[in-house]
């Protein structure tokens, strides 16, 4: 077994001290710090993903190797900057205003990390203009929004209408979902895509930033 075979392996297994090991042993090795990150913690994590997806593994493994991955992270941090190695591109992500919800929410975080995506995470209580704002500021291209609501999810609604009123509408994707959230849903208030689980997001998303 490689060396990255073996960190996803420990990195699924959510064994961080494991893959913070192995992190410090593949950079002591000289080995270059993005095939770390793709073949080692990126790979591991999609893994993860493909079976959270699949209902072959549930919320708190895909928490126990976040750990892992960020351990690993932590480490190759530096490295990583040193090399230029830049994120495929930004998500701005959010729960929507009146919802608390967030373990979904965290969830979607996980995956787009996991896919060498950079999320701006705006927490929970999320407000259309903020949603807006911050895509501008950050340059980001996608929206996710996330509502556990029934009560909240319009909010939806108005984050596609902010992004038409301040101009950037041709600029973002919109990306929605959470329980209550259907594709139907997504299709009668304008947004882009609509994804039932936090895996097939960062599946959407890589698509859309490698498109
Ligand atoms: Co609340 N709650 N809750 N709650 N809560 C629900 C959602 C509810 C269905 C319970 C019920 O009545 N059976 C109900 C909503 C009913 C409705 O609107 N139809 C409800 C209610 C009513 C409320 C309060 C109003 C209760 C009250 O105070 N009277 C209140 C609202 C507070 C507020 O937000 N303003 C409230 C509060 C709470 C707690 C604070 C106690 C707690 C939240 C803790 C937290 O998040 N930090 C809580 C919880 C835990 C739940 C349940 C039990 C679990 C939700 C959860 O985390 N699921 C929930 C009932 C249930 O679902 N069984 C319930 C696990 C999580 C992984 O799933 O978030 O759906 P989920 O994420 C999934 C997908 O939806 C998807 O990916 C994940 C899987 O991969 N996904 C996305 C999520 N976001 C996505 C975004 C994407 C794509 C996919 O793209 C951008």
């Amino acid at each position: 077994m490689s060396i990255f075979e073996e960190m996803s392996s420990f990195l699924q297994q959510g064994r961080a001290p494991k893959v913070k090991e192995l992190v410090e042993a593949a950079l002591a090795d000289g080995q270059d710090a993005k095939k770390i990150l793709e073949e080692g913690l990126l790979s591991g994590m999609s893994i993860i993903g493909n079976k959270f997806k699949n209902n072959e593994v549930y919320v708190p493994e895909v928490l126990i190797a976040a750990r892992a991955m960020n351990a690993g992270m932590e480490v190759l941090k530096p490295a990583l900057a040193s090399a230029d190695v830049t994120s495929k591109g930004k998500a701005i992500l959010g729960t929507v205003k009146g919802d608390l919800h967030d373990i979904g929410k965290n969830l979607v975080k996980i995956m787009l990390e996991g896919k060498g995506i950079e999320v701006i995470d705006l927490g929970t209580d999320v407000s259309a203009d903020q949603f807006i704002q911050a895509a501008i500021d950050e340059g980001a291209n996608i929206i996710a929004c996330s509502a556990l609501l029934t009560t909240t999810m319009g909010i939806m609604k108005t984050v596609v209408e902010k992004a038409v009123e301040m101009g950037v509408r041709d600029k973002v994707n919109i990306m929605v979902g959470g329980a209550p959230v259907t594709e139907n849903f997504k299709d009668t208030i304008g947004a882009d895509y609509y994804t039932a689980d936090a895996a097939s997001a960062s599946d959407v998303a890589l698509s859309i930033l490698e498109a």
